[in-house]
């Protein structure tokens, strides 16, 4: 019986990578998914800090996407996404590290911006799995925690535009980076692959994103998907999915 369990957002990029690094090595866990806002009491009481993802696993509590990735590639180094090769692990290390601290955070902030007046449908994202009663509650509160996320993630016109200049640079660069095989570093999937492709997901919510969108789609989030589209920085994301998303080591619930 697994006692791994991440405390998470659904559709959360930082949350996606810990997911995948779970899954990619096939380790069984549950998921407890909590909605933004109220999440933040759950997550201090376990972690003294308010961010998911957060992974339990055994009496460990490990905070922070990249951490948890470090973690489980410690205790279940195969299947490897550190490279063996020292200059090609450092070179993945910078790239993720780049990733974490600029482009999570920027791709966000031009997402919000775009998606904050549509708050129906982002409440039906952040509820999706809940029951009715939650998502119609949850629903209810979206006014004001709309607010909070504003504040919360500097949530304006010109962080926008600036973290959507960043977003198009970072899918510039995989599509540039990426080499005759698809990698961005010594030639096989890696934390890089999983780091990159993970952040930048919410430019196209790739086929095998667990769990799927709710449909339909409003028009909003289609016309966010259209200003990416035609990037090839998307092909590539989706074409990580493809190879390497694979199935969910999710266990179901009790
Ligand atoms: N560096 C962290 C960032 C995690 C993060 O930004 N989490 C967001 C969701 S994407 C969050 O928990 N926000 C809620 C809050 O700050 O209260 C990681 O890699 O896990």
């Amino acid at each position: 019986m697994s006692t791994r369990e991440l405390v998470q957002f659904q559709y959360s990029h930082y949350n996606e990578k810990a997911r995948w690094a779970l899954d990619y090595k096939g380790l069984p866990h549950r998921r407890r998914s909590l909605l933004p806002g109220p999440h933040a009491i759950q997550v201090r009481r376990l972690s003294g800090q308010v961010q998911v993802p957060v992974l339990r696993d055994g009496a460990e509590v490990v905070t922070g996407s990249s951490e948890i990735v470090d973690h489980l590639e410690r205790l279940h180094p195969d299947p490897p996404l550190y490279p063996a090769d020292p200059d090609a692990r450092a070179r993945a290390f910078a790239i993720r590290d780049e990733f974490d601290s600029e482009v999570g955070p920027a791709v966000r902030v031009a997402l919000f911006q775009h998606m904050l007046p549509d708050a129906g449908y982002l409440a039906r994202m952040f509820s999706t799995g809940q029951t009715w009663l939650t998502r119609s509650v949850y629903r209810a509160m979206m006014p004001a925690v709309a607010p909070v996320m504003k504040r919360s993630m500097e949530i304006g016109p010109d962080n926008a535009a600036r973290g959507a200049d960043r977003t198009r640079a970072a899918l510039d660069f995989v599509a540039e980076r990426a080499g005759p095989d698809g990698y961005l570093v010594a030639e096989r999937f890696s934390v890089a692959d999983l780091t990159a492709a993970s952040l930048l997901m919410v430019t196209c919510y790739p086929p095998g994103l667990q769990p799927a969108l709710p449909e339909p789609r409003s028009p909003r989030l289609g016309s966010w998907l259209d200003r990416w589209a035609d990037h090839p920085g998307t092909a590539w994301v989706r074409e990580m999915y493809r190879r390497h998303r694979g199935a969910s080591a999710e266990l179901p619930r009790p």
